[in-house]
């Protein structure tokens, strides 16, 4: 039979949550806003509704800049309610999950599920089962969600990026290729934006081009290891399995605490929810973590980093708790300024096969 992966996208997810939830919303441009200091106007956007991007406000920019662009037109700019979206999150990749043999929790609005055998190996039924969960979705949640099936989870997350909002893009095994080819390389999931900025001056824009480059030259600039897997990427071969904790680079949550402090017990009893929220993720996406991170900013908003690196990949809550701990009190210690907000962050991430994922390369 041949293999069918699919992958789903949420369109402009935060902000069309916000449209549900506030219906008298509906029609003005929309700008979830991640408010990070004490000033009305400081932080960035998270993400904002398409009436919005026609005004160049997207994910990213500064509140000031999104504000300044929307000036007269009559925009609303909501604070993000992460739990909320986590909430509908959880509802909506549980239908999903309900069409494939395997599911894969990719980020809070992406999922990819090996329908295979569901569609018995016909890319027909294929887009058949798209349609009806798309429908599920929209009857249970009134969302719309960007599909794209393929061959592999790399053709089939590019495809569902293809065509947005309510889209469905089906690519034929015999198709990949062509429908890769005229794409810039960026559009490859792991290509950021250095190696993008970087295959550039080697004249390699598309990842068609790609594709024609002597792969010695490719693994010159990057390494053998991630030069096979670019090639092969560009070829559109993925063999990687669905549901093995696949190309997420890490799993991450932030919050504001709730007053400034420079109090270690504080911080991290703050953090424990946060701590166990990632512990969860990780058992349950049956991964382990090769690095524990924390991030801490201070009351001028300066983000202080600190990751380890674990000596063998962990699964456990309590090293999570006690890295953090240290890292935390390390941040203290070079500092003399309260703390406004904190998070954490494991990475390396990998399958408990010890299979390597994208999110290594
Ligand atoms: P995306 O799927 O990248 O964006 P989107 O769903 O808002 O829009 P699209 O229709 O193009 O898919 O990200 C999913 C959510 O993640 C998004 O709703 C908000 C959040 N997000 C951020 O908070 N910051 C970011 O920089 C990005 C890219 C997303
Ligand atoms: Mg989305």
């Amino acid at each position: 039979m041949e293999r069918i992966v699919l992958h789903l996208d949420m369109d402009y997810f935060f902000a069309q949550v916000e449209e549900n939830d506030q219906p008298e919303y509906r029609g003005k441009p929309v700008v979830v806003c991640v408010y990070s200091g004490r000033t009305g106007e400081s932080g960035v956007v998270s993400t904002a509704n398409y009436e919005a991007r026609k005004y160049k406000v997207k994910s990213g920019i500064p509140i000031k800049a999104a504000m300044n662009n929307l000036k007269g037109a009559d925009a609303v700019f909501l604070p993000v309610r992460h739990e909320r979206y986590a909430e509908i999150s959880q509802g909506v990749m549980g239908i999903v999950s309900g069409y494939g043999e395997k599911f894969e929790y990719a980020s809070i609005d992406e999922g990819a599920l090996e329908i295979t055998g569901a569609a018995h190996g016909d890319y027909g039924n294929a887009k058949g089962i798209a349609e009806k969960m798309k429908g599920e979705i929209f009857e249970k949640f009134h969302l719309t969600c960007s599909v794209g099936i393929g061959p592999n989870r790399l053709v089939a997350k590019i495809a569902s990026d293809f065509r947005k909002p309510d889209g469905l893009t089906v690519v034929k095994p015999q198709e990949a290729e062509e429908f890769l080819g005229g794409m810039e390389v960026g559009k490859i999931p792991g290509i950021g934006k250095k190696s993008r900025e970087f295959l550039e001056t080697m004249g390699i824009r598309k990842i068609g081009d790609l594709r024609k480059t002597d792969p010695a030259l490719i693994a010159e600039a990057f390494g053998k290891k991630t030069a096979g897997w670019l090639m092969l990427a560009a070829k559109g071969i993925d063999e990687s399995e669905v549901g093995t904790g696949g190309w997420q680079k890490q799993i991450s949550r932030i919050m504001t605490l709730r007053r400034d402090t420079r109090d270690l017990e504080e911080i991290m009893g703050a953090m424990g929810e946060l701590i166990s929220d990632v512990a969860k993720e990780v058992r349950e996406r049956n991964i382990a973590f090769g690095n524990v991170g924390v991030n801490a900013i201070d009351e001028n908003l300066k983000s202080y980093t600190k990751a380890r690196t674990l000596p063998h990949p962990s699964e456990d809550e309590g090293e999570i708790k006690g890295i953090a701990g240290e890292l935390f009190a390390e941040i203290l210690k070079e500092t003399k300024t309260g703390f406004r907000r904190a998070g954490i962050k494991v990475e390396k991430l990998e399958s408990k096969k010890g299979q390597k994922t994208l999110g290594e390369f």
